[in-house]
């Protein structure tokens, strides 16, 4: 530390080349970090800050001149569940020890490739499970029970204008809904230990039956969402694109409900917005779409549609926590170590 501030010393007062002095053996440099997401979390920030170079992705000028120059200097990459990175970025990243993904999807990165190139990709298993299920249930009830349309009833004005009982159409109930889980993980499971408490009978799809889950198992989406009130999605949507479609809507009919807090394309959007205009089913609360942050305006004027900004991990405890999982996981990496939550190596 002494001779580098030496080095910079002389370079700057006496004008000598610096590369006279500057020995790059005596100057720590610190490793490079490419976020392409932001991480909320103050403390993680600074902590991340003290220990490496931090490179925003999402700040830069010009991103794709960036990473030509120094794509080759990155050793790590820090991004969001639904940013994930592409196959063409990694490319660009040769000497990258590490993706750490802020979130529990990873279908936004090529695992099949990372795991080629031995390269970790981590994942914040288990910490956003209980606020993603919280919220499941938060936007079925406010599907059901009309709250949004009811709140923008009173706010603009409307109840004292219109004071009869009749002006507002009678909701549905939601506890004792047969509750349809697609997906059965960790929030799956969440979800149905929620609705159970509400009286729900929970049925669920999935891969296979689980053995260790107590609800009856349906094989056929169809068929779950003919026997389902509301269908919850939970779903990983590496290879469940546009499950959701209009003969699923079709099963869960014009009394039944939709909640999306997995994979916007989970659900063939166009097929959703079709059945929620033609009264085909009675309502969503979605967390997700497609092609975000845009959703389509059908779904934005649905009075009996709940929307959220892909909202369902982000509390300051579940935040912290994740971000607390990535800055781990990339000092793991770092340090030469195989990250604790590496899904790939
Ligand atoms: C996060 C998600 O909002 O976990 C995921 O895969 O999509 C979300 O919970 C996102 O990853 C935050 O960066």
């Amino acid at each position: 530390m002494l001779i580098l501030y030496i080095n910079i010393y002389i370079d700057i007062n006496i004008n000598l080349p610096c590369a006279t002095f500057c020995q790059p053996s005596l100057i720590a440099m610190k490793p490079r970090v490419l976020q392409l997401n932001p991480i909320l979390i103050p403390a993680i920030n600074e902590q991340l800050a003290a220990r490496y170079e931090v490179h925003k992705h999402f700040e830069l000028k010009d991103p794709e001149g960036w990473l030509r120059e120094h794509g080759a200097s990155i050793q790590a990459v820090t991004t969001g569940g639904h940013t994930g990175i592409s196959r063409a970025m990694l490319e660009q990243l040769p000497n990258l020890k590490v993706v750490a993904v802020n979130g529990v999807g990873t279908d936004a990165v090529d695992l099949a490739y990372c795991r080629g190139r031995g390269l970790p990709v981590t994942a914040t298993l288990g910490a956003l499970t209980e606020d993603v299920a919280d919220l499941a249930i938060g936007l079925l009830i406010a599907a059901c029970r009309n709250i949004c349309a009811g709140d923008r009833f009173v706010r603009a004005g409307l109840w004292e204008k219109n004071p009869s009982p009749s002006a507002i159409p009678l909701a549905r109930r939601f506890s004792g809904m047969r509750v349809g889980i697609v997906g059965m993980g960790r929030v799956g499971r969440a979800v149905a230990q929620r609705a159970a408490a509400f009286g729900c009978p929970i049925s669920y799809t999935d891969l296979r039956a689980m053995d260790d889950v107590p609800h009856r198992f349906v094989a056929d989406l169809v068929d779950l969402a003919r026997e389902s009130d509301a269908l919850v999605l939970c779903a990983a949507a590496d290879k469940a694109e546009g499950i959701v479609n209009a003969a699923v809507l079709d099963a869960l009919g014009p009394r039944g409900f939709l909640v999306n807090v997995a994979r916007g394309r989970l659900v063939n959007e166009a097929d959703l917005t079709e059945a929620l205009v033609a009264g085909r089913i009675a309502g969503a609360g979605l967390d997700v779409f497609v092609d975000e942050p845009r959703v389509p305006q059908a779904l934005r004027e649905h009075e009996q549609v709940t929307l959220q900004a892909h909202r369902a991990s982000a509390t300051w405890e579940t935040r912290t926590a994740m971000a607390q999982m990535v800055l781990d996981s990339v000092d793991q990496a770092l340090a030469g170590q195989r990250p604790t939550l590496s899904l790939t190596t």
